[in-house]
């Protein structure tokens, strides 16, 4: 089978210059590099670092109580890549052409090729290479090939931190706000090193970039016909509040060395490989590469929705995380999943102000959009009514629990967690008379379905505060003391537990399925047949209440529950996936990868497979045509989501490892590794058989295809 990593521009159907500069980004958790024009100062381009953002005040016509205060905008940093190149009448090499892109997953080098003419139209040719460290996440190589294609004579060099000017204003709610309290302080180290201190005006956040050439950061040169000119430079981007070290430079060949070698050993834990179709193979490497070049490392930041690849969503962090991104670290790699738990637990006393000022006397309520932990989002019924991100967070925290079997980390930073979501559902919610019966419920919440907002006994949130108050439960009886020091009393445990069997479960009986929420069904159904294809996203051309009143899915609500409990009939899963795919327009990127994998495991194969090839080239085919912005993050996990528990039948119950081969019939093979409670797995399906193997680690017993197994 062809396992080539690599991708390259000729490839893609694509060749819109702020398209490529995203697909082509590379980034290490710590900051990331579009992939710009280096010629043409590009106002698209530049370095995004996680979590460095400036505030703003949030400007409503009418304001209300509690609203979100601030914006939190991820600010765009001066580009790497620029560079400037003169004739030797001064003249810049400014008309460029893109020849070739390519990005090799196996180093992390991106290699770009142009033509680029001066306005003699006369030529060289400039070959770009870059990579990031990843390890020491603070440093960029850059090595910059210039050749003569028919211009000879002397070149002149310069390159600097040139500030990048800020993008268009545009109405689209999924792009970022311009900034423009950016302070620059630049500093000469010498002919060969610059130091730019930047500083947020209103967020009082700073860093220090700095770019070092092996010559000089000006230099010139006589450049003949068939002459070579190689310069390399290194950049740097300090922590954010920190200085730079800039003593030990390592040079380009050592980066790719570093950067290469981070590579190998991730694609050993993480490898999955698609026999059968070599476009989905590259496209699932694609994405995963992608994913963990996005994702926060350190406890202190998380995964901005666009990863470090584009500044769209503002770099905020959503429960894409939890739902979407994180089952793939928990099970490859958990010690990037426990950071992105410890960073949830840094923004608990923000989490219990802000449930204080929705009126709730106890426990945390985390912001649905954020980097600092404060609520960012400025619309409410589609922003902080999105409680459910309580729970996400919680089933994050029991997933990693599940699959690790680490319990000194959960009692450290998972329990207190729990704790105050728990107390954050019991406080929120209420006993209400339903049909008859006393149950537990929650008005005015909105699901995940963003076309339908503030409802009630939303299917979604009521399921998953469930889960969330019975984890409680469990980590309480497992944890006693721990809880006590957290103030949890028999009491409140019991009162834990009997809410949790209390929740109501919205049903319809006539048609025998979870209904989305108690007026769900009492609606119209959306005129699909009167809406011209220009008309989606839904979310661009008409106003929210014209999307509310009607039965219309944005993405997968109901059927995400089902997904992630398994916990109905065959059948009733198969009527409620026939119900709600009709009403989804599959408006946000996080849909498809649900309908595939639970389409994969009721066995509606077709339909799995073609939900399938679209996600997993959201980007790669720009599906969503937004990819501009930023990368689908949260696809990009859930197509990986897909293939492990869709089509690979992966999970865990009653701390047993399930395997269910659920191959489409299109591949010859599936084969992926994962971690599971201190091993190495490798499993590999084909329409035969399910082979198990334990690459490092002792023998375990699993389930495979409803049988109990010793795999070794
Ligand atoms: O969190 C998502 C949401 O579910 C749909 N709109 C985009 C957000 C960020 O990806």
């Amino acid at each position: 089978m062809d396992n080539n990593k690599t991708i390259s521009a000729n490839e893609l159907s694509n060749n819109n210059p702020s398209y490529l500069e995203t697909i082509f980004s590379i980034a290490n958790g710590h900051f990331g590099v579009r992939a710009s024009n280096p010629v043409e100062k590009s106002v698209t381009g530049g370095t995004i670092v996680n979590g460095f953002y400036e505030t703003s005040a949030i400007t409503y016509g009418e304001k209300a109580y509690g609203y979100a205060e601030n914006n939190q905008t991820i600010v765009k940093l001066p580009d790497f890549r620029t560079i400037t190149i003169c004739d030797d009448s001064k003249n810049e090499f400014s008309k460029s052409e893109l020849k070739d892109e390519s990005l090799n997953m196996d180093n992390g080098v991106v290699k770009s090729v142009y033509k680029l003419s001066n306005k003699d139209n006369q030529s060289i040719e400039l070959t770009l290479e870059i990579a990031l460290q990843q390890l020491n996440n603070q440093v960029v190589g850059l090595r910059y090939e210039i050749k003569s294609i028919d211009y000879v004579g002397k070149i002149t060099v310069v390159k600097h931190l040139d500030i990048v000017n800020e993008s268009e204003v545009t109405d689209d709610p999924r792009k970022s706000r311009t900034v423009n309290t950016l302070n620059y302080d630049k500093a000469q180290l010498s002919d060969s090193c610059e130091k730019l201190k930047v500083t947020t005006e209103v967020s009082k956040l700073f860093l220090n970039l700095a770019l070092c050439a092996k010559g000089s950061l000006e230099q010139s040169y006589d450049l003949g016909k068939s002459d070579s000119i190689t310069l390399d430079y290194v950049g740097f981007v300090s922590d954010i509040g920190e200085d730079l070290n800039l003593e030990d430079t390592p040079s380009f060949d050592d980066i790719v060395k570093e950067s290469s070698e981070f590579w190998q050993r991730f694609w050993k834990s993480s490898e999955v490989k698609i026999s059968g179709d070599d476009k989905l193979n590259q496209a699932i490497h694609y994405n995963l590469f992608q994913l963990t070049s996005s994702t926060g490392r350190d406890g202190r930041t998380n995964i901005p929705a666009k990863g470090l690849s584009g500044t769209g969503y503002e770099g905020h962090y959503f429960w894409d995380t939890e739902m979407y991104m994180s089952p793939f670290f928990a099970y490859t790699n958990p010690k990037i999943a426990q950071e992105l738990i410890k960073y949830r637990h840094s923004i608990l006393d923000a989490s219990k102000k802000r449930a204080r000022q929705l009126g709730v006397k106890e426990g945390a309520l985390y912001a649905w959009r954020t980097i600092n932990g404060e609520e960012a989002s400025a619309y409410y019924p589609a922003g902080t009514a999105q409680y459910h991100i309580d729970a996400d967070i919680s089933y994050a925290i029991n997933r990693y629990y599940d699959v690790t079997g680490d319990s000194d980390f959960i009692e450290k930073y998972g329990l207190e967690v729990i704790i105050e979501t728990a107390r954050f559902w019991k406080n929120f919610g209420s006993y209400s008379n339903v049909a008859g019966e006393k149950k537990f419920c929650f008005f005015d919440v909105t699901g995940p379905d963003e076309y339908t907002a503030i409802v009630n006994n939303n299917y979604y949130t009521n399921r998953m505060a469930k889960f969330n108050l019975e984890f409680a439960v469990k980590l309480i009886d497992e944890f006693p003391v721990k809880s006590e020091d957290f103030g949890v009393t028999k009491k409140e445990r019991d009162e834990f537990a009997k809410i949790a069997s209390d929740i109501y479960l919205p049903y319809d009986k006539k048609l025998g399925i979870n209904m989305q929420d108690d007026s769900a069904f009492e609606k119209p159904i959306w005129p699909f047949a009167d809406t011209p294809k220009e008309n989606y996203p839904l979310l661009l051309h008409y106003h929210p209440l014209a999307i509310y009143r009607y039965q219309v899915n944005k993405q997968a609500d109901t059927l995400l529950a089902d997904f992630l409990f398994d916990d109905i009939s065959k059948n009733q899963l198969t009527r409620e996936y026939d119900y709600y795919e009709k009403i989804t327009t599959h408006d946000s990127s996080l849909s498809r990868s649900i309908f595939s994998a639970l389409a994969a495991r009721i066995g509606l194969k077709k339909k799995a497979y073609s939900y399938f090839t679209d996600t997993v080239r959201t980007d790669l085919t720009d599906l969503q045509g937004n990819t501009d912005d930023g990368l689908h993050v949260a696809n990009l996990g859930g197509s990986w989501l897909t293939v492990v528990a869709g089509f690979g039948g992966i999970q865990v119950k009653d701390d047993t490892l399930e395997i269910t081969n659920n191959l489409p019939d299109e591949w010859n093979e599936l084969s992926v590794r994962i971690m599971f409670r201190g091993r190495l797995l490798e499993i590999t399906y084909s329409a035969k058989e399910t082979n198990v193997k334990v690459i490092e680690g002792k023998p375990l017993e699993i389930n495979i295809n409803g049988a109990k197994q010793l795999v070794k």
